[in-house]
């Protein structure tokens, strides 16, 4: 047997992928990047570094819109670097906000802030000769991008939650100890981008927790406080969600192995639920965390990457052996699950009051692009924002933002702001509020379709099939739109998700539920959007007629047979 090939509990999992080998030979990510960025005959990043720089939370990109066009002129590729920032829980202070804002004028094409579905910010367009002034501007300000990307411990999401503010305090604080914890402590990020100073030789540098090949493929963690699922625990590969007692957090149930990625055409693929593992008290947090990273570092396939995350790991293996193992490692046993239940997801835009006696407002920012818009200059308005504001901004996971801890004699003057710049708007439906749509084209490399420049008239056709079906305002689906089946807009937990085929055509899926705990089964195959509000005009007027009090669109259709509910995501996804 080759020395190459990865056995697991026995198993023989294959030859260990090209990844594997590059992770090895990168001398802890430093690889020849430097060198790279110092070439000038081309604007890309070339071989292993192309990947390689992803572990610093950059993607190489082109501008999809002219790439034929400038293949005509025999020019290469507008290449340009994206960047993603790592921002626990979200929370970026006014101070920072107004750097990030500068240096998206100054060093990007676009001009334009991404908020992500992730609780943090993307920069779209960065030339290579721009990238290290990015990351030394942000290093001034305390903002990294370390493991934003690749296979490392990405973004670790928190409910943001403006009502229990003295829990979600709690939450916070362990939502940054995790990321810390998870964090690569070799020094290449800084050598590479900030110009630290080379480690001398004589140090030997190693990792830990992560090991040297790092994680088998990304790695999602999100902590949730019921009965909020802002966070949609099921697209993540480990979760803690709060257990209260008084008003204290005592500890977490923790759910593993959720994700939702699958390729078209590709049934060992799919989109999977996690599974409760059980209580832990709230002290024993990291080791927990820790033994299941561990697990799933040696346990993940190495062999192919399709089939690396901890979703897969846990069927392979089996959930009994997974959380063994787990226990082994955290030299503890999981209790019996505490009691919750998640109600709902969407983000309560508009103000509310914490028990803190602040006040917090949430905004609501379509496809979470902030970038000064003809009648809406929302980039300014947060400027404007961020130069008064005395509290903090917490990104939300729902592309959203919200300006916390408000107090009281500061309320009138933020919402002036916030309505003159557009960032508060009552004409706004509850379908636009609760409908997403991932990047897509023009940065994504990976997108088969439109979404994010696709969503908006889409959802005014919804709004319409609402409005002639006599729904009550307040009423809406959760409509979700992802160019391709890596559902980075989280579609596979919609009630109506839509998954990128090809140029205007998707497939179209039903039967997610309002609390995010249901994956939708697909419905149609690679329609047209007219054939799409032709198939909704018909279901959204039998749910109009034949609903029960209150029911949702997703359990209407589950309940009356439209589509099968998906109960265990491997056998009945595909059935
Ligand atoms: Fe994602 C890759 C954008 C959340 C699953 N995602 C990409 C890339 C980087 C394309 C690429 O690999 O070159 C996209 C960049 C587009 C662009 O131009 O910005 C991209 N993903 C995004 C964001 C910006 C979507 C958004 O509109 O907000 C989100 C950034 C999150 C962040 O801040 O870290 C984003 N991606 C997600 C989510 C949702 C989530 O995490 O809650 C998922 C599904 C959950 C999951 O992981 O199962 C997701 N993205 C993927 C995948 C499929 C992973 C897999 O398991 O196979 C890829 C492709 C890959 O990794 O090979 C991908
Ligand atoms: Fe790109 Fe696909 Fe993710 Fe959309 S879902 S951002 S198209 S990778």
């Amino acid at each position: 047997m080759s020395t190459k090939e990865q056995v697991v509990l026995g198993e023989v999992l294959g030859p260990l992928s090209d990844g594997e080998r590059l992770k090895a030979e990168s001398n802890f990510l430093r690889g020849t990047i430097a060198e790279d960025l110092a070439n000038p005959i081309t604007g890309a990043v070339t071989g292993d570094n192309f990947t390689l720089i992803r572990f610093h939370g950059m993607y190489l990109q082109d501008d999809r819109d002219i790439r034929a066009e400038r293949a005509k002129q025999k020019l290469e590729p507008l290449h340009t670097l994206m960047v993603r920032a790592r921002l626990p829980a979200g929370v970026i202070t006014p101070t920072q906000w107004l750097g990030v804002d500068k240096w998206a004028d100054e060093h990007t094409l676009y001009g334009s802030i991404r908020l992500t579905t992730r609780q943090t910010f993307q920069y779209h367009g960065i030339l290579k000769p721009n990238i290290k002034k990015v990351h030394k501007a942000l290093s001034s300000i305390g903002i990294d991008t370390i493991g934003t990307a690749a296979d490392m411990n990405r973004n670790v999401l928190c409910t943001a939650n403006p009502y229990q503010s003295e829990v979600h305090k709690e939450a916070y604080a362990w939502a940054q100890k995790i990321s810390e914890h998870f964090l690569p402590h070799a020094s290449g990020y800084a050598e590479v981008w900030l110009d630290a100073d080379k480690i001398e030789s004589t140090v030997k540098e190693e990792e830990q927790i992560l090991g040297s090949t790092y994680l088998p493929r990304k790695f999602k963690t999100t902590i949730a406080i019921p009965p909020l699922n802002d966070v949609d625990v099921h697209a993540n590969d480990l979760n803690f969600v709060a257990i209260q007692e008084d008003g204290k957090l005592i500890g977490f149930n923790v759910l593993v192995g959720g994700g939702l990625a699958m390729t078209h055409g590709d049934t060992s693929t799919y989109p999977r639920r996690a599974d409760d593992f059980g209580f832990i008290p709230v002290e024993k947090t990291l080791a927990f965390a820790q033994a299941v990273v561990t697990t799933q570092r040696d346990w993940g396939n190495r062999s192919n990457r399709k089939n690396a995350k901890t979703k897969y790991t846990l069927d392979r293996v089996g959930i009994d052996v997974f959380k063994a193992e787990v226990e082994k490692r955290a030299g503890g046993e999981f209790e019996v699950s505490r009691p919750y239940e998640f109600t709902e997801r969407g983000d309560r835009i508009g103000w509310s009051e914490g028990i803190d006696g602040k006040h917090y407002l949430s905004l609501f920012i379509e496809n979470g692009r902030i970038l000064d818009l003809p009648g809406k200059p929302l980039k300014t308005g947060m400027t404007e924002l961020a130069k008064i504001h005395k509290g903090d901004f917490r990104i939300t996971a729902n592309q959203n933002l919200i300006v916390a801890g408000v107090p009281s004699d500061q309320k009138m003057a933020i919402e002036k702001i916030a309505v003159e710049h557009g960032l508060m708007d009552e004409s706004v439906s509850e379908q636009r509020k609760n409908s997403m749509a991932c990047v897509a084209f023009p940065t994504c490399p990976l997108a088969m379709a439109e979404a994010e420049r696709f969503l908006p008239s889409f959802v005014t056709d919804v709004e319409g099939l609402l409005q002639k079906h006599q729904l009550p305002t307040e009423e809406n689906i959760i409509l979700r739109v992802t160019g391709c089946p890596n559902g980075c807009g989280r579609s596979m937990l919609a009630e109506v998700g839509l998954v990128g085929k090809a140029p205007g055509r998707y497939n179209l899926h039903l039967g997610g539920n309002r609390s995010g705990t249901r994956i939708p089964k697909m419905y149609k195959e690679n329609i047209t959007d007219k054939q799409i509000l032709s198939e909704l005009d018909d279901l959204i007027g039998q749910w109009s007629r034949d609903r029960e009090s209150n029911e949702g669109f997703g359990d209407f259709t589950i309940r009356t047979g439209i589509i099968d509910e998906v109960f265990v995501s491997k056998r009945d996804f595909y059935a």
